[in-house]
């Protein structure tokens, strides 16, 4: 019949968002406001980078970040673009972004009970040549009579509402998981302006034999990181294969690889970098959050369960370890033997 293969019931994002409030009776719809406004910030990003070598956004802003990066004009724009995104819908009280040194207060909504934490363009240094780039987001809800500084967001992981990322790549991809439940994947739709639920309940495979990591690093890593990959590489039980190596150098575009196909993706501290490279609250602990909630595990260089890495300060970093579960599982065992 004539329309039999299109499907004329499409789950936008919008859709999405209305159908979970509805399941909580207690929602107020703030939360689903701010998800509206993350969603505008998604789009107006995807859309300045695809057209970025066309309107000259490539190259530098000329200044660094509060990390000590160079900054892109795309970071600052993008950066911009989020922080009047979440300004503009009115939920939020606070703010931490990877651009900006400190915790922007919105209090001119003194009220506002919700807590945002960004990297506005992550892997920017791939922007220029046109390799997936993305963003990512983490929610906090503030407790109740909370000040509205930036000590209530040195917060674990678990206390977070919902959390996930969106990569710019051949198309926009949104991720998206909420407290409790599961993860769900959208697709911009360019034409209807929409997220399309095209991944729902998404579920990582429970192992692959893929491994992510900037072997580059490899001098500085420590005795059991070395030992875990090079064991990776050179299998010593009968007829094992070695894996495969991928690695994009955008945490979000290798994690989505990771999420969709299996395997691990690794940022570990090394002997350069004791604290990790890549930030808590707006890299790790939402990243966490995403595989736990599709059944894969994410730790630190410790071991530790990710999801319950205290920061000290917005900025702070850690190394990680995220991926399938028996992957994962392979590091922690790895680790344990060498204590
Ligand atoms: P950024 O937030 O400054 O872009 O840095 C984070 C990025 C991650 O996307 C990626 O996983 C990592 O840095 C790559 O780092 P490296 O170039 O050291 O491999
Ligand atoms: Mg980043």
């Amino acid at each position: 019949a004539v329309g039999e293969a299109i499907n004329t019931d499409i789950i936008t994002l919008t859709r999405f968002l209305t159908e979970e409030q509805t399941k909580h009776k207690e929602a107020t719809g703030d939360f689903t406001l701010l998800c509206h406004a993350l969603q505008f910030a998604f789009k107006s990003i995807s859309y300045y980078i695809r057209r970025s070598t066309l309107i000259n956004l490539t190259g530098l802003a000329g200044a660094s970040n509060a990390t000590g990066d160079d900054q892109k004009k795309l970071d600052v724009i993008g950066n911009d673009l989020f922080i009047s995104a979440m300004r503009s819908c009115g939920r939020v009280r606070l703010l931490v972004s990877e651009e900006e040194e400190e915790c922007i207060t919105f209090d001119e909504f003194p009220t506002a009970r919700y807590a945002v934490a960004c990297d506005p363009i992550d892997g920017s240094s791939n922007l220029d040549a046109g390799v997936s780039v993305g963003t990512i987001f983490s929610v906090y809800k503030l407790e109740e009579g909370s000040k509205g500084t930036k000590e209530d967001l040195l917060l674990p992981g678990t206390e977070m509402v919902a959390s996930g990322f969106t990569m710019y790549g051949a198309s926009a991809q949104l991720v998206i998981t909420m407290k409790g439940g599961g993860v769900n994947g959208f697709t911009l739709d360019n034409n209807f302006g929409e997220f399309i639920l095209t991944h729902p309940n998404m579920r990582i495979p429970k192992k692959r034999a893929i491994y992510s990591v900037n072997e580059g690093n490899s001098l500085y890593w420590e005795e059991p990181v070395k030992e875990y990959i090079n064991g990776l590489k050179f299998p010593t039980e009968e007829g094992g294969k070695p894996y495969s190596a991928r690695y994009i150098g955008s945490m979000v575009a290798d994690a989505y690889r990771t999420l969709l196909y299996g395997g691990i993706f690794a940022y570990p501290s090394d002997k350069k970098s004791p604290k990790g490279k890549l930030r808590i609250l707006y890299e790790c602990a939402p990243m966490a959050m995403v595989f736990e909630n599709a059944g894969g595990l994410a730790v630190n260089s410790k071991m530790e369960r990710m999801m319950e890495v205290i920061p000290e300060h917005i900025h702070d970093r850690s190394g990680i370890f995220m991926g399938s579960e028996q992957e994962v599982q392979r590091v922690i065992d790895v680790h344990q033997k060498h204590q």
